[in-house]
């Protein structure tokens, strides 16, 4: 076989493979209570009966600079693992209380030496002592399969197998105990749309 015959046959190959995955996308289109699109919206598409296999995610940093946490909202799978560099001159010291997951690292300045190991699934509110404006969230995802919405609302979950699925949808400026009812999604071939609107408040 000569090389050019060898690619066609590895491009009708793969080709082959694209159709026969059958794997489709979830987009995510996220407003707030006025209707405008809605950053640091989480979603977390969970199969409807039973658990996906989760592995953990490659380290993830969340930085301070500027007296602030940077990214604001971090979604995460079970088991990995977040370091916490601190890019100002001042000291932080990061806490959480969260049931999910308590630490706290005490006044420190550049990389503190050990990871936090975020090990079980939901929400971690984090502080700063030093700083009480300072806030982010942690959410970490018991499914392979999430997303979290940049500033045009607008987000993909990808390679989606076909199934039944349930949606959840977070956000920080939701009041607490006040996240919408999961929805029920089903994946087939074709890739879906889902439009939702949170009871968020317009950023000023
Ligand atoms: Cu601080």
């Amino acid at each position: 076989m000569t090389a050019r015959a060898l690619g066609l046959a590895m491009g009708l190959a793969c080709g082959a493979t694209a159709l026969t995955a059958h794997a489709a996308a979830l987009a995510l289109n996220i407003t707030d209570a006025s209707g405008k699109p809605l950053a640091d919206a989480v979603a977390l598409l969970e199969p409807a009966g039973g658990k996906a296999p989760v592995k953990p995610l490659p380290d993830v940093e969340i930085s301070q600079a500027k007296r602030q946490f940077q990214p604001r909202v971090t979604v995460i799978t079970t088991g990995t693992r977040a370091l916490f560099p601190n890019f100002d001159t001042v000291r932080h010291h990061v806490y959480s209380f969260s049931p999910i997951k308590t630490f706290e690292l005490k006044l420190y300045t550049g990389v503190p030496g050990t990871p936090v190991v975020f090990d079980k699934p939901g929400v971690a509110v984090l502080g700063c002592n030093i700083h009480d404006s300072m806030a982010a969230w942690v959410v970490v995802a018991d499914t392979p399969w999430f997303a979290r919405t940049p500033a045009n609302g607008r987000a993909r979950i990808d390679a989606v197998p076909p199934g039944a699925y349930k949606l959840r949808l977070w956000h920080p400026g939701l009041p607490p105990n006040t996240e919408p009812a999961a929805v029920a999604i089903t994946i087939g071939n074709a890739d879906v749309d889902h439009t939702a609107q949170l009871a968020v408040a317009a950023e000023p």
